[in-house]
């Protein structure tokens, strides 16, 4: 049978509704499959548009749902439904009175998306189109109500009962049964309604904003697991009290809730004063949550308290406008996050991420920009691209404009648009509106409207003696699905010229000639295909360029006419951090692309002697049990990704070269160095406190920094020091970071170590997800059989799945991409199974397929044919089918 392809949603055919919904009043009955929904809509004609006859279609969406019973106006009406719609018609001269009412089975729901059962709990996700699976409406972000939600539940069954606003005073009703109203003040669309109901345990606290209001706030958590929200709750307080800081932003609720559920299909939701949590991102406690798993929790909690403003109170006019909130929250998140840790830290693991994920996006068959013109499916759009690339542009404009004028423009922006649901232009014009001299405004929105990575070439050249520099800059994008033609777009450079002493050179507007682009403070903002900088007077001796200091754009570039000498030069004297950082790890890509491809001629690796002495020089100089920048000597030392140096290389790849060419470099770093990287790890002792604050965290990025390098030696004493290290964890981090690299040397001591672990925590899931994650890395799909079959394993839960199939698939590359095909097969098997169930879960993994055109030719038919079985499958999802078309066309 021929699978049709969904059609595609286009922004150029957006329309307003015919019909607005000010106010919802709405009942829902808690009754496991006999659950009830009930809802009032006050409708109005819209009074935007013309309309004509005195009557219209109000056409209402709907998924998933049985008959529908509807009444307008108290009476009883048979409307046309199909299976997405429900309509009829109304008056267009006055408002009309619908009321709608469906019986719905919560658990039957695998979806996750609706109204659903996890553990018990009822729960919903509304985002993106989730609504219409549990009443018909006008399921769209630019109709905005406010609603007052009854729900009615057995007391035994559902002691809580939350949703979206202020509650009133529980009551109980007759038979054991009991009811709550909530009512939510502020005008919402319908993809942040939420509601909860179940046995949960609360942790409770309060914040008072600077105007005085006194909101209280609570965790709810499954039952006995109240000790390890406390974190989350510290966490919560914390960014409330940054968004007043830094933003202004104050709470608008009596109360702020949040519920973590063990079954969730992303991380997190910001439902209106109702935030749901995947519970990973809540619970935590030293014993069971890495370092890692605390700055997410802290930066997630932000994000979804963030969008409170930039996503609820101003909200986006349609799904094409998605980065509207995402890029905007990401962008403050981020911010939240580099205050409270590390500003240099944090931006290297953003970009490090955006590296791994968001370019091989860009680059692939899945690109799409960052406001995409059309969809077919709009799950499939929670993408890296929307995200994180999104808010690299807002980094671009908020550094453009500076940071006086970006608080001026983002209060603007949020005054201007409360209670609006608006488009990017919307936000940029806002932006521009604060630009004051800053001169023309650049095309930012081109960045949001182009799809790709653009490549930036700069080409330096300069005169010692005649004291001139010349910086010759050209940009290009490639062309992506849909979009062959690119055009150049407003690229800011952050850029010094650097003397011997690694100084800033002051580089004044007289003694530089711009063309292509402008020269604003140190930006030079490159606005043509190329571009240039004339300097002049400089004074004598070497000078060296440090190029897009901080990453100041989400480009590819490639620097001519530095040798290796001048970055290793900038890499130790570079004043920008980042920078530094950035010149090392472009000396380690290009040692790492030459061994992959000796490797792959079967020649000597060669002699990367210069480079390990930098890395020791840079990584591990004296004192460093004292130093106080550890995490940053051991992001310094840590080398590009396997999938990071697959993406550079970027065709016919063979994985298991790459792989080798990362553990050869760091055999050969321990062969030469070894003495000293030892000796740095015998000052720290390998005993790890477990303590949780950042200075403990930073010593333990470090220590496992240079354990990841040590692992690759092939002396048994490296068994001994990871056992040492071990034996010595104080907490999860050292622990699960130290068994996963006694599994990838296959040292004896891992199967023991793995026993341990499993006996610990086998009934504790979310940890046990670690355990599964770090043999799923590090095994074949033989691995992934055996472990389907273990006592902790749920092939039902998101969070299992992708501790399992999920961490496989991305961050197993020669498993994933094995020369037999095995990888591939088993997960399209795994993926069609999971189908039926959970389709968006099915497509996201499925994405992970996303780079095989860029393997060799043997790989690439296993790949084919892979995906070729799931296209064929007779009722495959609208989500995975999109996935899978657009990555085989
Ligand atoms: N808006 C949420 C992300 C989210 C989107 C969709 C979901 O279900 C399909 C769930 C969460 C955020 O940005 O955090
Ligand atoms: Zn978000």
């Amino acid at each position: 049978m021929k699978n049709e392809t969904p059609p595609s949603i286009r922004l150029a055919d957006y329309k307003p509704p015919a019909f607005l919904i000010d106010h919802v009043d709405m009942t829902v009955r808690l009754d496991g499959p006999c659950t009830q929904a009930k809802a009032t809509y006050h409708v109005r004609p819209n009074p935007s548009l013309v309309h004509a006859n005195g009557h219209g279609q109000l056409v209402l969406d709907a998924d998933a749902l049985g008959p529908v019973d509807v009444r307008v106006n108290g009476a009883q009406i048979e409307p046309q439904q199909d299976r997405k719609h429900v309509a009829f018609t109304l008056s267009t001269r006055e408002g009309s009175k619908v009321e709608v009412a469906t019986t719905l089975d919560p658990a039957s729901n695998t979806a996750l998306s609706g109204l659903y059962l996890t553990n018990g709990v009822y729960c919903t996700q509304c985002e993106a189109e989730g609504f219409r699976r549990i009443v018909p409406f006008l399921d769209r972000p630019d109709v905005l109500a406010t609603y007052t939600v009854t729900l009615e539940a057995q007391q035994a069954a559902c002691p809580v009962l939350l949703s979206n606003g202020n509650p009133s005073p529980i009551e109980a009703l007759d038979d054991g049964w009991h009811s709550i109203t909530w009512h939510d003040p502020h005008p919402k669309p319908s993809y942040l309604f939420a509601l909860v109901g179940g046995h949960l345990d609360q942790v409770r606290d309060s914040f008072t904003t600077r105007d005085g209001r006194e909101v209280a706030l609570s965790i709810y958590v499954e039952p006995g697991k109240a000790e390890r929200a406390t974190f989350a709750m510290q966490a919560l307080k914390r960014c409330m009290a940054w968004d007043e800081e830094r933003f202004g932003r104050l709470y608008d609720l009596d109360v702020f809730n949040i519920v973590a559920v063990s079954d969730f299909n992303l991380g997190a939701m910001e439902n209106k004063g109702l935030n749901i949590f995947n519970d990973k991102y809540i619970l935590a406690s030293p014993t069971t949550a890495t370092d890692e798993d605390y700055q997410r929790i802290d930066a997630i909690i932000a994000h979804e308290y963030f969008h409170n403003w930039s996503g609820n109170r101003v909200t986006c006019r349609d799904w094409f406008q998605l980065c509207l909130k995402e890029g905007l929250t990401v962008f403050r998140d981020q911010e939240y996050t580099s205050d409270i840790y590390d500003r240099t830290i944090k931006r290297i693991t953003d970009v490090r991420d955006l590296w791994a994920h968001q370019f091989p996006e860009d680059g692939g068959p899945l690109a799409h920009a960052v406001r995409p013109d059309s969809y077919r499916e709009i799950n499939n759009f929670y993408t890296a691209t929307v995200y994180e690339k999104g808010a690299e542009i807002v980094r671009m404009i908020a550094s453009w404009l500076g940071p006086q004028r970006f608080r001026a423009a983002m209060d603007r922006y949020f005054s201007t648009y409360d209670g609006q649901a608006v488009r990017l232009e919307d936000f940029l014009s806002a932006m521009k509106a604060e630009a004051g001299d800053l001169g023309a405004w650049p095309d930012f929105l081109g960045w949001y409207t182009q799809a790709g990575t653009p490549q930036v070439s700069v080409d330096w050249q300069a005169d010692t003696h005649a004291g001139t520099a010349h910086l010759a800059f050209s940009q290009s994008t490639s062309p992506t699905p849909g979009q062959p033609d690119k055009k150049p777009l407003p690229v800011p450079c952050r850029l010094a010229l650097v003397d011997e002493a690694g100084d800033d050179l002051a580089i004044s507007p007289d003694h530089v000639v711009v063309q292509g682009g402008r020269l604003v403070g140190d930006q030079f903002l490159l606005d043509s295909a190329h571009g240039s900088l004339q300097f002049t007077d400089l004074p004598s001796g070497t000078v060296r360029p440090s190029l897009f200091r901080d990453y100041s754009a989400p480009v590819n570039h490639m620097v001519e006419g530095l040798d290796d000498s001048d970055r290793l030069f900038l890499a130790a004297k570079d004043s920008n951090t980042f920078s530094s950082w950035a010149h090392l790890q472009s000396l380690y890509s290009d040692a790492l692309q030459r061994r992959y491809h000796r490797l792959t001629l079967g020649e000597p690796l060669g002699d990367d002697h210069a480079l390990f002495e930098a890395m020791i020089a840079a990584g591990l100089c004296c004192e460093i049990d004292h130093d106080t920048d550890q995490a940053g000597r051991a992001a310094t030392i840590t080398l590009p990704s396997a999938h990071d140096l697959a993406r550079t290389i970027g065709r016919n790849i063979d994985p298991l070269h790459v792989e080798e060419a990362r553990i050869s470099f760091s055999r050969d770093l321990c062969a030469d160095r070894g003495t000293s990287v030892v000796e740095a790890l015998e000052r720290f002792e390998l005993e790890d406190s477990g303590d949780i604050a950042p200075e403990a965290a930073a010593k333990r990025s470090l220590v496992l920094a240079l354990l990841q390098h040590l692992s690759r030696c092939e002396t048994p004493d490296v068994d001994d020091l990871l056992g040492r290290a071990l034996r010595g964890a104080g907490g999860m981090t050292m622990r699960i970071k130290t068994l996963a690299l006694l599994l990838q040397r296959r040292s004896p001591l891992a199967d023991q170590a793995l026993e341990a672990f499993d006996a610990e925590f086998h009934d504790d899931p979310l940890t046990m997800d670690k355990w599964f994650a770090i043999q799923a890395m590090n095994g074949t799909a033989d691995t992934l059989v055996a472990l389907e079959g273990h006592r902790s394993y749920d092939r039902e839960n998101p969070n299992r799945v992708r501790s399992l199939l999920g961490a496989f698939a991305t961050g197993n590359l020669s498993g994933f991409h094995a020369a037999d095909g095995s990888g591939y097969q088993l997960m399209a098997e795994r993926i069609g199974t999971l189908d039926g169930r959970n389709p968006q879960l099915a497509a996201r993994l499925a994405s992970a397929f996303r780079t095989w055109r860029t393997m060799d030719a043997a790989r690439q038919t296993f790949a084919q044919a892979a995906l070729e079985t799931l296209q064929s499958m007779p009722n495959i999802s609208t989500d995975l089918s999109d996935i899978v078309t657009r990555m085989l066309e």
